[in-house]
C-alpha cells in the first residue's frame, strides 16, 4: 500500500502532467508574515510536508508556508523596508516581507509550489527564480514571458521543485534600479532523501553591495562600481552576526553573489570543499579543494567543512576594499609624508585640522572622530585583543566545544589555551 507521502508525491506528479496552471482566488491568499529584525532567526522546522534539515539565514529568517491540497503556498510582499546596515546606521531599502533581502524560501525536491508576490512599491515588478528549472512562463522576465506586476497587484508562480540544490530569486522589471535597491532573497530546494548531502549546520548568505553617501539614507541607483558598502545579506561588520557552529560539525557555507564584481570569500583555519554551485550538487570526483572560493557575479557557491579546530576563524571577502565602511577612494596617500608643517599652516585657517595617515590607516580604527549622522566608521569592531580594523564583508566563524545541536547563541571570544597565541619578544641584543 502506497504510504500517504508517496501518495501525495504521486498527486503532485499528477497535476503537474496538466499544463494548465489554476487560478487562485484573491479571497485565498495565504498570510505574507513579516519580519524587521536584523539578527539571525533561529532556522524552522517544516511544520508539514517532507521533513529536512533547514538552513540558517545569516542576519535573516525563513518564510512560513501553507498547505494547500498538497501545494505548498508561500506569499512575498514586495515593499519599501528600513534596514539596519550596522547599529548606527539604516538604510531605505526595498525589498520583501518587511526585510532586505527577502525571506529565505525552503522546500522539498518534488514540492509543488505557489509563490504569490503581491506589488506594494511604487513601480510594476516580477519576480524571476533564478537557477530552477520551471516552465518558461513562470521564469519571470517582465515583457518576455509575463506582464510585469502592476503596483496593487499580486500575481500567483506555480511550479514543481524538480531538483534539490541552491537558488537566488530577483525582479526582472527596472533590474538595475530594483536589484540596486535590494530586492533579492534566497531559495533552497532540499534533497527528498533528507540523509542525502547531510550537515550539522547549514548557513545561506547574499552576497551585495550599496552606494549610500553618509549622512543619507537611500542607496545610489545609478551606481556600476564604486560602492562603499560591501555587505552580507545588507549587513556590514560589525553588524553581520557570528556564524556559530559545534566542534566536530560538518558545516555547509553557501553564498550568492548579486553585486556587481565578484567575491573571493576566504576562511581562515580551514580547508573547504567547493560542493555545489546554483547548477546543482557538484559529483564527490569533481568536488576540489580550497581555502579561498571566488563566487563570480551573478552566481552561487557552496563549500563544506568539519569543524575540527576550535577557535574564532575570519570569513571575509579578500578584496581588502570590502571589507572596508563608507570612504573616500580619491584620499591620497600620505604615507611617508611629513605632515607636522603643512599642518601647523593649516590648523591656523581650519582649528581641527587633524594629521592623518602618515603612518599608514590602523589608527583610524581606533579614532573616535566624529562622522555625519547615519554613517559607519570605515575600519572598526572590537576585538579581545583590541581594534579589528574591519568592515563590510567581514565576519567570524566561532567553532566551540560541547554545543547544544541546534544552539546558534554568540559564545563571546575564543579563550585561547595556554601557550597558543602569538607572543612578543623582547631581544636582549636591542
Ligand atoms: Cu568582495
Amino acid at each position: 500500500m502506497p504510504t500517504r507521502r508517496q501518495f501525495l508525491h504521486g498527486a503532485s506528479a499528477a497535476i503537474l502532467s496538466v499544463s494548465v496552471v489554476s487560478r487562485v482566488q484573491a479571497a485565498s491568499l495565504p498570510e505574507a508574515p513579516s519580519q524587521t529584525k536584523p539578527q539571525t532567526q533561529p532556522p524552522p522546522l517544516p511544520a508539514n510536508g517532507p521533513s529536512y534539515n533547514p538552513v540558517v539565514t545569516l542576519n535573516g529568517w525563513s518564510l512560513p508556508w501553507r498547505m494547500k491540497d498538497g501545494v505548498k503556498e508561500f506569499h512575498l510582499i514586495a515593499e519599501a523596508v528600513v534596514r539596519e546596515l550596522a547599529p548606527g546606521m539604516k538604510a531605505n531599502l526595498w525589498g520583501y516581507n518587511g526585510q532586505s533581502p527577502g525571506p529565505t524560501i525552503e522546500c522539498v525536491e518534488g514540492d509543488r509550489v505557489r509563490i504569490f508576490v503581491t506589488n506594494k512599491l511604487p513601480e510594476h515588478t516580477t519576480v524571476h527564480w533564478h537557477g530552477v528549472r520551471l516552465p518558461n512562463g513562470m521564469d519571470g522576465v517582465g515583457g518576455l514571458t509575463q506582464s510585469h506586476i502592476k503596483p496593487g497587484e499580486t500575481f500567483a508562480y506555480e511550479f514543481v521543485m524538480k531538483q534539490s540544490g541552491t537558488f537566488m530569486y530577483h525582479p526582472h522589471s527596472d533590474e538595475m534600479v530594483q536589484m540596486a535597491m535590494g530586492m533579492h532573497g534566497f531559495l533552497v530546494v532540499h534533497p527528498r532523501d533528507s540523509k542525502r548531502y547531510r550537515v550539522d549546520r547549514d548557513f545561506v548568505f547574499l552576497i551585495n553591495a550599496h552606494d549610500i553617501d553618509p549622512g543619507s539614507m537611500t542607496p545610489k541607483v545609478n551606481t556600476m562600481l564604486d560602492f562603499n558598502l560591501w555587505t552580507f545579506n545588507s549587513r556590514v561588520f560589525p553588524g553581520i552576526d557570528s556564524l556559530v557552529v559545534r566542534k566536530g560539525d560538518r558545516v555547509r557555507i553557501r553564498m550568492g553573489n548579486l553585486s556587481m564584481t565578484s567575491h573571493p570569500i576566504h576562511l581562515h583555519g580551514y580547508h573547504f570543499t567547493v560542493t555545489g554551485t546554483d547548477g546543482g550538487w557538484v559529483p564527490p570526483s569533481a568536488q576540489w579543494p580550497e581555502v579561498t572560493i571566488d563566487v563570480p557575479v551573478g552566481a552561487m557557491r557552496a563549500f563544506e567543512f568539519v569543524a575540527d579546530e576550535p577557535g574564532d576563524w575570519a570569513l571575509h571577502c579578500h578584496k581588502s576594499h570590502h571589507t572596508m565602511n563608507a570612504m573616500g577612494h580619491q584620499v591620497p596617500t600620505m604615507i611617508g609624508v611629513e605632515q607636522q608643517d603643512i599642518a601647523k599652516k593649516i590648523s591656523g585657517l581650519v582649528p581641527d585640522y587633524m594629521v592623518m595617515g602618515e603612518k599608514g590607516m590602523a589608527d583610524m580604527g581606533a579614532m573616535e572622530m566624529p562622522l555625519p549622522a547615519n554613517t559607519l566608521p570605515m575600519m572598526t569592531g572590537q576585538g579581545p585583543f583590541g581594534a579589528i580594523e574591519m568592515g563590510g564583508m567581514f565576519t567570524v566563524v566561532k567553532v566551540r566545544e560541547g554545543l547544544a545541536r541546534n544552539d546558534y547563541k554568540d559564545p563571546g571570544w575564543y579563550k585561547h589555551p595556554d601557550g597558543t597565541v602569538a607572543y612578543r619578544v623582547d631581544d636582549k641584543r636591542a
